[in-house]
């Protein structure tokens, strides 16, 4: 998978350079491109922003920098032979982010990230792009950032983890919490005894009927009292 990421803060993203991610970049399975939106202006300062038209508080990312900085990208992928890539903006105004979508997401050839900053981008940047490009705007969740490289960040973690080859053992993908819509069950590991608390004994009987019935019970109970809302109405 091809992943390129627009940002003013372009130093975030060196932790993809380490653990799972680093190593499937090294093995050539995510190939990164980071890009700096400042290297898309032709002004002394470097300017990315400026007030909203109407009114109103903080400031907007002007639409040229993006422009010229996601057409290159569009145009290299191109170049290439990257096919169809989709271009996603971290949004608290997007659809919300999931393991489904992390799923879907993870089969792409090629995916864009546009990192906005301040209140946001010109909307005639996503209008234009969305001639040129399949376009979703992501939301992380219903919380204020100052912008989209966290987000990002979490995207590219969910989704990169989801390809053929980056996790090492692919049974650890199906037992976690959400891929099969509840939450985990709790884990323990040796001692069996510590600071007076015990690991609960059926782990220790090993009847693998009642381990497995007994991690269900503790799935459904730990989902009904913090998460009911991923419960099917029943
Ligand atoms: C938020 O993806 N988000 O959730 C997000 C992106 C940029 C700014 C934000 O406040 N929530």
């Amino acid at each position: 998978m091809r992943i390129d990421i627009v940002t003013i803060f372009p130093e975030f993203f060196s932790v993809l350079d380490v653990s799972l991610l680093g190593r499937a970049r090294q093995a050539g399975r995510i190939q990164l491109g980071v890009h700096d939106l400042r290297d898309y202006t032709y002004d002394r300062h470097r300017t990315v922003d400026d007030t909203p038209y109407g009114g109103g508080a903080g400031m907007v990312m002007r639409p040229e920098p993006w422009g010229d900085a996601l057409d290159s990208i569009l145009y290299a992928d191109e170049a290439r032979g990257t096919v169809d890539p989709i271009v996603i903006f971290p949004s608290p105004a997007g659809e919300l982010f999931s393991q489904a979508m992390a799923q879907e997401l993870s089969t792409e050839a090629a995916i864009v990230f546009g990192c906005g900053r301040y209140e946001g981008i010109d909307q005639r940047v996503v209008d234009y792009v969305s001639t040129r490009a399949r376009v979703r705007l992501v939301s992380m969740g219903d919380y204020v950032l100052n912008g989209g490289e966290i987000a990002t960040m979490a995207m590219i973690e969910a989704i990169g983890r989801l390809i053929p080859g980056v996790v090492g053992n692919p049974a650890s993908l199906v037992e976690e919490s959400h891929s099969d819509g509840l939450l985990e069950y709790p884990s323990y590991t040796k001692p069996a005894q510590w600071r007076g608390l015990d690991v609960p004994p059926v782990l220790l009987s090993g009847n693998h009927g009642a381990i497995a019935a007994w991690r269900r019970e503790m799935q459904l109970e730990r989902t009904r009292r913090v998460r009911p809302d991923l419960l099917p109405p029943a």
